[in-house]
């Protein structure tokens, strides 16, 4: 059964050609829509907070791509800066101008990197980091946390038993389970379990690697001093703190979180903004752990296109257009817009749900739990989110079709925008309660 009472049938056969010929019918497993229990529009274009989908249907976009739309889809700016770049050819195999370029800015921008790398995706990013930190460093332990998510690399791809700590079991079909055996999970936001596995197994712990605002279990906020926290022990025992800014760099602030809550990470992972929606992924930090990659160093890590002339203009078009129109002003605006207009409609419908908003990133909660780790996101109710989203969607507007992503907001989303969404919201939660 369809959930869409909008026009649907090119999608809908496109997605049957497509689950022939790629697995689920999709190239990520996300854009199955699965945790909504319902087939995927196909996108045939889109602009500025505007996605069209190959039915002529319309929707105000909420995913931004997963994060690099910042701009919106489709700025003047970055159109142009590609095209200019591909006419002088799309790849050489040779260092270029325009990645110094963008070097030098994602330097002057966050305040920990002195030199950085660049690769093709946030995974990439965040598996080179890994492995820098454990051949700087000697030591083969990984801390990360149960919810983060810091793409597909073998040893982090393991969740928790819940509770404190533990080694992972592996999270996917396919990881041996010696990979896993070097990966300490910890709940979030608890440091006690932070001190129990430093003083367990500090001197044998390479890095801890953790989202510098967890957006990959719905948004949860770092308690007061958590971060801090995370920083201090790190140092205590020599081990490095790895910040995976891959969704809230470059969007959260020009430095990201790091620079929003003034703390200084040994290594960051990036990616989604500064490749203005082209395969770019980037890992950076201290000049003296930087330098151990070959062909300086001994840690080995490389890639045909990384450094692509055409994404690094992409991604450079992309910053440089944010500082020219003050985008980071502007994001703060309509996060706040629509945080507001949530809450203030959660009230007038007397329903005790929540919203967590940090500048252009959201989430609702259809839950009254305090929202502090992704158990406490697990109690959200997922058949009323399933409803609101295709209530939403029918409606021309495009959220998260999972409870455990974040929404972004664009800096092409218009004050008109929010209200109609904050319009929209309000009939849909009264259709479905
Ligand atoms: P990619 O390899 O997908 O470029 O980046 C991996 C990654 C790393 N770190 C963080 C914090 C991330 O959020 C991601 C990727 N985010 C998901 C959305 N939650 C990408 C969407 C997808 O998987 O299709």
């Amino acid at each position: 059964m369809s959930r869409y009472t909008i026009p649907n049938q090119k999608s809908a056969s496109l997605f049957n050609q497509a689950k022939n010929l790629i697995p689920g019918g999709v190239n990520s497993p996300v854009r199955a829509f699965k945790n909504v229990d319902g087939d995927p529009f196909f996108t045939q274009r889109a602009q500025g907070s505007q996605l069209f989908d190959v039915d002529n249907n319309q929707y105000t976009d909420y995913i931004g791509t997963w994060g690099p739309a910042i701009l919106g889809h489709a700025p003047d700016p970055v159109i142009s800066a590609i095209y200019e770049a591909a006419k002088q050819g799309t790849s050489f195999g040779t260092p270029t101008e325009n990645e110094v370029l963008l070097a030098e800015k994602v330097i002057d921008w966050v305040p920990s990197v002195e030199k950085v790398r660049m690769v093709s995706s946030g995974t990439e990013a965040t598996m080179s980091a890994i492995r820098l930190a454990r051949g700087y460093t000697g030591r083969n332990k990984i801390i990360k946390f149960d919810g983060c998510y810091h793409g597909h690399v073998d040893s982090l791809l393991v969740a928790a038993g819940s509770g404190a700590l533990t080694h992972g079991e592996p999270d996917s079909a396919g990881i041996p389970a010696s990979f896993a055996a070097e990966t300490i999970i910890l709940p979030y936001n608890d440091p006690e379990a932070l001190e129990e596995a430093f003083s367990k197994f500090g001197d044998q712990i390479a890095a801890i690697i953790v989202e510098s605002i967890p957006a990959n279990a719905g948004l949860v906020f770092p308690k007061e001093g958590y971060l801090e926290s995370l920083r201090s022990i790190t140092k205590k025992h020599g081990a490095l703190l790895i910040f995976d800014e891959v969704m809230t760099g470059f969007r959260l602030a020009k430095g990201g979180v790091q620079e929003r809550f003034n703390i200084d990470p040994d290594l960051t992972a990036m990616g989604k903004v500064i490749g203005g929606g082209l395969p770019v992924g980037a890992f950076g930090g201290k000049a003296e752990i930087m330098d151990h990659l070959a062909p300086l160093g001994s840690v080995y890590q490389a890639g045909t296109l990384s450094g692509n002339p055409v994404a690094m203009a992409a991604g450079l078009a992309q910053l440089n257009e944010m500082e020219r129109i003050n985008g980071y002003e502007i994001l703060e605006q309509r996060g706040t817009q629509l945080a507001s207009g949530v809450r203030r409609i959660f009230a007038d419908l007397d329903l005790d749900w929540s919203i967590n908003q940090i500048g252009s990133m959201f989430c609702l909660y259809f839950t009254n739990e305090e929202i502090v780790n992704v158990d406490s996101v697990s109690k959200a109710n997922p058949e009323l989110f399933t409803k609101f989203f295709w209530s939403m969607l029918n409606k021309g507007i495009y959220t998260a079709p999972s409870l455990y992503e974040t929404g972004f907001i664009s800096t092409a989303h218009s004050v008109e925008d929010i209200d109609r969404t904050l319009d929209a919201m309000e009939s849909s939660l009264k259709s479905i309660l």
